[in-house]
C-alpha cells in the first residue's frame, strides 16, 4: 500500500532537481527527461552550464544529440541553485574524493546539502549519489532537511542511492538496477517509487547505511580481486609461467570464478577510492580492514614493479634505464576511455623519469595536448617508432596498432595481455 508520496512519486509528473553535472548527474537528469520527466540540473560551475546550455556534452556517455534533445524535451541546465526549489526531488550527484591523508573529503557533500537545505520543501525526496561511508547521508543530509523545521518522513524523505556508472561500458543509466535504501522505510518507499520512473529496476534495501555499504562492496570486492591477480601475476613471473594463460585457463570454470587480469596498477576515481571510504569509517570502529589494506598495498605497488620490469628487459638488452628513450603507450586509466585521472600508467612512466628514462607517450584516445599536460612528449598514431628501446603497453586501447609497435620496437612489455587477447605472437613481447 503506497503512502501518499510515494504514489505521487510513482503516478504524477514530477520535477526532478540534481546537484552536479559530472559523469554522474548528467546522464541521469537526461535520462529523466528520456523516461517523460522534467529535470533541474544544477552545476555550480557557470562555465560547464554555458557549455551544456549551447548542447556541448562534455560527458563521454552523453552524446551532443542526447543533450540536445532532452533540452528540448524538459531539461532545465542553471547554475543558480534556488532553480531546485522547483523540483519535487533533488538527487546530489556531487563528487567525494579522498583528501590529502585519503581520509573523505565530504566537503562537495556538506555544500550541496546546504543548498538543499535553501530549497527544501514539503513533500520533497532527497536522495545522494555519490559514493560515501555509511552513516553520511543520516549524520548530513537529515540535518541539513530538518534545518527548516520540516519533518523527515512526514515533510521531506531522505535516501542513498549508490551511482553505478560505468565509464565508457555500453549500458545507459537507465538499464543499471539500482539499490535505494531511505533513512527509514517509509522514506525508502517514497525513493524507490521515484526511481522506478527513472531506471528499470530499483533493489530497495531496509537503510541508507546499507545502500552505502553496498556501493562500497561492489568496488572493494574489485579492488580486493585486482590486488589478488597483481600478486598471482608476480608469483606467476617468478615461476616462469604466464599468468594470462592461467586465469583464461581458470575462467574455463562455469561457476565460483570471475577473471580479474593484473596491470600496472589500479586507476580511475572509484576503485582506488571507494575501499578507502570504508577502511577509514571501519578505523572509526575500531575494526581493522586487513583486505582492504592489503589490496591497496599490492596495487599502489604495481607501478614500482612495472617500472623493475622494464628495466629487467632494458639490463637484459644490455641498456640501462637512465637515458633510454622509452615509449609509454596508453595513459588512460582503462582502455577506450579519455580519463586520466588516478592512472597509473602515469605512476609507471614517472618511476622511469625518476629513473632516468626519457619518457615519450603515445595515447590516441587521451590526444597529444592532454599528453603534453603531463610533461610527457606525445607521439602521434602516425609517428615513427624507431628509436625507443622498449615499448610498455600500459593501457591496451581498441585502436592501438600493436603489429607495428611490435615491428618497430625491439621490445614491448604488454601489461595488459593485449597482444594475447589479439592472438598475436611476438618474440619480443613480453607480459607482464
Ligand atoms: N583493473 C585491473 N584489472 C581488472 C580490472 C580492472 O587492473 O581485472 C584496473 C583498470 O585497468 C583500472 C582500474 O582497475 O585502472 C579500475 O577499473 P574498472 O574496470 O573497475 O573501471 P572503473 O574504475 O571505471 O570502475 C567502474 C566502477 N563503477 C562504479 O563504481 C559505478 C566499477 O564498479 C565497475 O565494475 C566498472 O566501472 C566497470 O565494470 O566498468
Amino acid at each position: 500500500m503506497l503512502t501518499e508520496r510515494a504514489r505521487f512519486f510513482a503516478e504524477e509528473d514530477w520535477t526532478g532537481g540534481v546537484i552536479g553535472l559530472g559523469y554522474v548527474g548528467l546522464p541521469l537528469a537526461v535520462t529523466m527527461v528520456d523516461n517523460g520527466l522534467k529535470a533541474i540540473g544544477y552545476d555550480r560551475s557557470q562555465a560547464r552550464v554555458d557549455l551544456l546550455n549551447q548542447g556541448i556534452s562534455p560527458v563521454e556517455d552523453v552524446s551532443d544529440e542526447e543533450l540536445t534533445t532532452a533540452l528540448a524535451n524538459g531539461l532545465e541546465i542553471t547554475a543558480d541553485e534556488s532553480r531546485l526549489a522547483a523540483s519535487d526531488a533533488i538527487f546530489i550527484c556531487v563528487p567525494s574524493p579522498l583528501g590529502r591523508n585519503r581520509e573523505p573529503d565530504l566537503s562537495y557533500i556538506r555544500s550541496a546539502a546546504d543548498a538543499v537545505a535553501g530549497v527544501v520543501q514539503q513533500g520533497m525526496l532527497v536522495s545522494l549519489e555519490s559514493t560515501t561511508y555509511p552513516g553520511t547521508t543520516e549524520d548530513i543530509l537529515v540535518p541539513a532537511v530538518s534545518r527548516n523545521g520540516l519533518i523527515v518522513d512526514e515533510d521531506v524523505f531522505v535516501a542513498f542511492s549508490p551511482e553505478r556508472v560505468s565509464p565508457g561500458a555500453e549500458m545507459k543509466t537507465g538499464d543499471i538496477p539500482k539499490v535505494v535504501g531511505g533513512v527509514s522505510p517509509v522514506s525508502t518507499a517514497v525513493a524507490a517509487e521515484a526511481y522506478k520512473r527513472v531506471v528499470a529496476s530499483v533493489h530497495p534495501v531496509s537503510s541508507a547505511r546499507a545502500a552505502e555499504m553496498a556501493k562500497l562492496l561492489e568496488n572493494t570486492y574489485r579492488a580486493v580481486n585486482i590486488g589478488l591477480i597483481n600478486e598471482m601475476a608476480q608469483l606467476a613471473h617468478e615461476l616462469d609461467i604466464s599468468i594470462w594463460e592461467v586465469v583464461d585457463a581458470a575462467a574455463t570454470k562455469p561457476f565460483g570464478f570471475q577473471a580479474f587480469y593484473p596491470g600496472p596498477g589500479v586507476g580511475g576515481h572509484c576503485i582506488p577510492l571507494d575501499p578507502q571510504f570504508l577502511a577509514w569509517r571501519a578505523k572509526e570502529a575500531n575494526f581493522a580492514t586487513r583486505f582492504i589494506d592489503l589490496a591497496e598495498q599490492v596495487n599502489t605497488k604495481m607501478p614500482l614493479y612495472t617500472a623493475t620490469r622494464v628495466g629487467d628487459l632494458l639490463n637484459e638488452a644490455g641498456l640501462p634505464i637512465y637515458g633510454t628513450k622509452i615509449l609509454g603507450v596508453g595513459i588512460a586509466y582503462k582502455p577506450d576511455v579519455a580519463d586520466d585521472r588516478e592512472s597509473a600508467s602515469i605512476e609507471v612512466l614517472r618511476e622511469l623519469e625518476r629513473r632516468g628514462a626519457e619518457i615519450a607517450v603515445l595515447d590516441p584516445v587521451v590526444g597529444a595536448d592532454r599528453i603534453a599536460e603531463h610533461g610527457f612528449a606525445p607521439v602521434r598514431a602516425g609517428d615513427p617508432l624507431e628509436g625507443y628501446a622498449i615499448a610498455v603497453l600500459l593501457t591496451d586501447h581498441a585502436v592501438l596498432d600493436l603489429k607495428r609497435l611490435a615491428t618497430e620496437v625491439p621490445v614491448v612489455l604488454d601489461t595488459r595481455g593485449a597482444y594475447r587477447r589479439a592472438t598475436l605472437e611476438f618474440d619480443n613481447v613480453t607480459v607482464l
